[in-house]
């Protein structure tokens, strides 16, 4: 009884275990993408691959943004309707997506009708627990980040005010608002923070967004009466609800919220992870969290905030007209290598030409001229084998803490050693030197390094999908079996491979 209890436990646990929700921010379909966007959309595509890859059940959403003055403006300088203008830019996004072989499970509008019963529904919640009141804001608003300011946040340059935190320009305010009670939230928040050590990762922007709270929470402005696209206050037909407020709900509508019986919804709220941009930290870290425990309902588990792509010192942005298109940079290196924009060329060169891709085509080709595309695994191994998969297991030990953390680097790091050390094994062991007085071992040498290639290229295949997949074809490797099983101690590859022809993986970059 108490091991069926136990055993009960366990799949439970696991069930839960095995969901994973992951988001990008919903983007303001304002003007083209650029290297941001796609940033925080390979970001959130990794992860989501990787526990893919890790037999959890998985659902990533990205979207569009779509309301606010921000928008209204974009659509009036292109003499459109908003809505026509969003449908229009939305598709834009879309396509980035798909061209950046993003596997997101949904793309949510901020115009769609689930969207807008979600929102209603939020609003409703925190306005019959009296966590919104009317009153009338005055202060400093700036539209392109679409943020309040406090005075001590605003600095004057050419006579002109701009926001300290962001650069961008802002303009005094004054009408009658909304206001979420966000003073009264100090202290749960803080408290909230400190059970939930990794609710915000990594450490810095954790900091950040506690020194935040501390500095004092003022009432935030709710709704806006001086323009007219928005979603309406409930019966209010004057107010316009806040754009943030808005957006943030984009994480709950895709899940069919307000119904919390559905599936979607019990599957996967909370959120495991959204990921954003530092700049929209206080938005995601301090006002989501407050407005979801004010609504009775429960925060994401983990938001994790990542730096800028910058270019030269600056950060990229439309604002400084210093922008990368996407589509652009992907048209000239390809779409797998644009994840490490900041040391493309390095990256492209030394860790995929010259690591990952040359481990692949040296073994590939040695099996191909000397063993007829067939290797049987040998029964007995070296010291020297021992010596590579204890090695390898070390590397292997701390990757999925190391993806649960978002510590992308540390991961992408212990894969390439592990790529590194196997080129070193192939060079100390000298297979070449084999082939006319020892057979067995060379078969056994070159079996192992077809298993660590297939390892390697499971453990990149959320980085590098498209490359990874030719070779595990090319190893043919079964799709089903494409997973991290082989993490907890399982082969990956039979005992005699077979292999096809590998085409080159990557061009070397001038
Ligand atoms: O903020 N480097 O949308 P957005 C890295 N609609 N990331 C950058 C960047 C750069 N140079 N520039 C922008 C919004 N980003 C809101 C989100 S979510 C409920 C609403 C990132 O289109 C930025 O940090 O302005 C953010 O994560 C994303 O691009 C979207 O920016």
């Amino acid at each position: 009884m108490k091991r069926m209890f136990l055993s009960g436990l366990k799949i439970f646990y696991k069930m839960k275990k095995n969901n994973f929700y992951i988001t990008t921010p919903v983007y303001y379909p304002s003007g083209e993408p650029h290297m941001g966007h796609a940033y925080s959309s390979i970001l959130a595509d990794v992860f989501a691959r990787f526990y893919r890859n890790d037999n959890s059940k998985v659902y990533f959403l990205t979207g569009t943004d779509e309301h606010g003055l921000k928008i209204q403006k974009a659509a009036e300088k292109n003499g459109l309707k908003p809505l026509i203008y969003c449908d229009k830019m939305s598709q834009i996004f879309k396509n980035l997506a798909r061209k950046l072989n993003l596997s997101n499970d949904d793309f949510i509008r901020t115009t769609e009708k689930r969207h807008y019963k979600a929102v209603n529904d939020l609003w409703n919640k925190l306005f019959k627990s009296g966590d919104i009141y009317l009153s009338k804001y005055k202060g400093w608003y700036s539209m392109s980040d679409e943020a309040y300011y406090n005075s001590d946040e605003v600095i004057e340059k050419n006579g002109k005010k701009f926001s300290t935190f962001s650069g961008s320009s802002v303009e005094w305010v004054e009408e009658e608002s909304f206001f979420f009670k966000l003073s009264l939230w100090q202290n749960k928040l803080l408290e909230f923070y400190d059970k939930n050590e990794n609710f915000i990762l990594p450490i810095s922007r954790r900091n950040e967004a506690i020194n935040f709270v501390r500095g004092g929470l003022k009432d935030l402005s709710v709704s806006r009466t001086s323009f007219t696209w928005g979603i309406k206050v409930p019966n209010n037909d004057k107010h316009i609800i806040y754009v943030w407020l808005d957006a943030l709900t984009n994480y709950i509508s895709a899940l069919n919220f307000p119904n919390v019986k559905d599936e979607l919804y019990k599957n996967f709220w909370p959120a495991s992870l959204h990921v954003i941009g530092k700049d929209i930290l206080r938005f995601h870290a301090i006002y989501w969290p407050a407005f979801l425990l004010a609504a009775g309902l429960k925060p994401p588990n983990r938001v994790f905030g990542h730096g800028w792509i910058l270019s030269g010192d600056e950060k990229m942005s439309k604002s400084k007209g210093n922008i990368l298109n996407p589509l652009e940079i992907i048209d000239t290196y390809g779409i797998d290598e644009s994840i490490s924009l900041d040391s493309l060329k390095r990256c492209i060169n030394s860790d995929l030409a010259n690591n990952y891709g040359n481990l692949c085509q040296r073994v590939f080709s040695f099996v191909k001229n000397n063993c007829n595309n067939k290797i049987s695994k040998a029964k007995n191994i070296s010291e020297s084998d021992i010596k590579l998969i204890d090695q390898t297991n070390i590397l292997t030990k701390n990757l999925r803490k190391d993806m649960f953390n978002q510590n992308l680097n540390n991961y992408i790091k212990s894969v390439i050693d592990i790529s590194f050390l196997t080129n070193k094994y192939i060079n100390d062991e000298e297979p070449w030197k084999l082939k006319s007085n020892n057979v067995e071992k060379m078969n056994n040498i070159l079996h192992i390094s077809l298993e660590q290639i297939a390892k390697i290229s499971i453990l990149l295949n959320p980085i590098i999908p498209n490359a990874s997949a030719k070779v595990l074809d090319a190893l043919n490797v079964p799709k089903i079996t494409r997973n991290h099983d082989f993490l907890d101690g399982n082969n990956l590859i039979p005992n005699v491979v077979q292999i096809n022809e590998l085409n080159i993986l990557f061009k070397k970059i001038a």
